[in-house]
C-alpha cells in the first residue's frame, strides 16, 4: 500500500464504530486507529456533571478495544507509555503496508484541557 489511513478516537467514539474493523479486514484496506482511552466519556460528563450533578452512564472500563480489531483478523496492542506507543506507531505501518489493519489502544490521563468548549 502506498497510503495510511488515521483514525483518532476516544474511547467512547471507539465504541461506536470499531465493527467497521470487520470491513477493513475483508478488504485489506490499511486503516491505524489510535484510541485516547480514559475510561470516560469525558466531553459529556464535563457538563453533565455540572448541570444534573450526576456521572450516571459516563464512566467507561480501561477495556482492551484493541481486541475487537483482533477478532476479525486484524492487529493491535493496549500501550500505556510513550516508548509503547512509539514502538506501536512502526509495527502498525508495518503491518497496515502490508494490508492488516491495526488499533493502538493508548490509555491516557484524564484532563479537563476542553473544558468550556462546546460539547454535540
Ligand atoms: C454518533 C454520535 N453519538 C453521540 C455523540 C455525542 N457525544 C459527543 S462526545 C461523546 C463521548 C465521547 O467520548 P470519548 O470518545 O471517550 O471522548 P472523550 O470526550 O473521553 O475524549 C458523545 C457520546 C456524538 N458526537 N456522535
Ligand atoms: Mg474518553
Amino acid at each position: 500500500m502506498d497510503y495510511l489511513v488515521w483514525i483518532i478516537y476516544g474511547d467512547g467514539s471507539a465504541g461506536y464504530s470499531l465493527m467497521e474493523y470487520d470491513t477493513f479486514v475483508r478488504h485489506n484496506l490499511p486503516v491505524i486507529s489510535v484510541i485516547g482511552n480514559d475510561a470516560c466519556w469525558t466531553q459529556i460528563a464535563r457538563d453533565q456533571i455540572e448541570f444534573l450533578q450526576s456521572d450516571c452512564a459516563m464512566n467507561l472500563a480501561l477495556s482492551d478495544y484493541q481486541n475487537i480489531g483482533k477478532a476479525f483478523g486484524a492487529e493491535g496492542v493496549r500501550v500505556e507509555n510513550l516508548d509503547q506507543f512509539n514502538a506501536a506507531v512502526v509495527e502498525a505501518k508495518t503491518l497496515s503496508r502490508k494490508g492488516t489493519p491495526y488499533i493502538i489502544n493508548a490509555i491516557i490521563d484524564k484532563t479537563d484541557f476542553r473544558k468550556g468548549s462546546i460539547s454535540m
